[in-house]
Formats: C-alpha cells, structure tokens, sequence
C-alpha cells in the first residue's frame, strides 16, 4: 500500500513561526510520525511540501497508478484553487483532505474548501494527529476498497 502525502504553501515554516495558531512541531517532525504509524501499518509513505499550486497539481496527476490514496493539506490553496480540484477529480484515486487545524471553526474564508466535495473524507483540528490519523484512514478507504 503506497501513500501519498502533499502539502502546499507555508507549511514548511511549521513549528519555525507563528506557534501560538499551528504549533511548535515542525513538517519533518510530523513526516517522521506519519513514517511510524505507516510502518506499524505496513504501508509505504511519500511526503512533499511545496508552495507552488501548479507543482502539486502535477504531482495529483502522476499519482495515478503509483499511490493507492493521497492524503492532502492544500493550506490556503484548499480555499481558492479551482486548479486542485479538477485534478482530484480527474485523478479516480481516493483523496483525504487534511488540516491542521479546525477550519470550520476560523475566519469565514477558510469555511469554504474547493476540494472537499471530490474527497472521500476530511480530518481537521487535531494538529500533526490530523496527519497521523489520516495514515489510518487511507488504509481503511484501501482495505475497503478490497473487501468490495
Ligand atoms: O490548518 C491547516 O492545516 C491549514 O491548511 C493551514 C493553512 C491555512 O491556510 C488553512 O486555512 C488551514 C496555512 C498553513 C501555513 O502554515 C504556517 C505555519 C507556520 C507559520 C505560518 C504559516
């Protein structure tokens, strides 16, 4: 089972600034998480980081027939791009939605997400756990997937 993790712009400045809204734990320290519970799992882990939209554009389209899910934080992109939508749509691999924190809960832009909707799921507000636990998602939506 191969998981895919993609994370887009700012969030490679976890843990480095602006602690008080997304912690104090860094993106290589939530990557080494997801790298545990996936081994404990049995499950292969990818995790990238890039603040360009087009680049994770491209990286949903080479998913296909590489990974079995991609587990996604799109950061502020999940809020305005159009562009990572219809890639997920196109794509035919489940995709889980990730945040960091509870954006339902924050300013009224960040109510809204592009993506959700061609998501098979969501897990938000439960800081770097949000990654941990999407490791056990993606291996229910596989497993499922299976038993059909
Ligand atoms: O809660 C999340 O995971 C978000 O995807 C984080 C995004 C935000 O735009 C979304 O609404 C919710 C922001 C990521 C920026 O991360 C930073 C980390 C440290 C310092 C500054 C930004």
């Amino acid at each position: 089972m191969k998981l895919l993790f993609l994370n887009g712009p700012n969030l490679n400045l976890l843990g480095l600034r602006e602690p008080q809204m997304y912690g104090r734990t860094t993106l290589a320290e939530i990557e080494a998480q997801v790298r545990k519970r996936a081994g404990e799992l049995a499950a292969e882990v990818d995790f990238r980081q890039t603040n360009v939209e087009g680049e994770l554009v491209t990286w949903i389209q080479e998913a296909r027939g590489r990974y079995d899910v991609i587990v996604l934080n799109a950061a502020a992109y999940t809020h305005t791009s159009v562009a990572l939508r219809d890639a997920i749509a196109a794509l035919g691999i489940p995709t889980i939605e990730i945040h960091l924190s509870n954006t339902q809960s924050r300013e009224p832009f960040r109510q809204n997400s592009f993506i959700t909707a061609v998501c098979v799921g969501q897990i938000a507000g439960f800081g770097p756990a949000s990654y941990v636990l999407a490791v056990e998602a993606a291996v229910t939506v596989v497993e499922k997937a299976k038993s059909r």
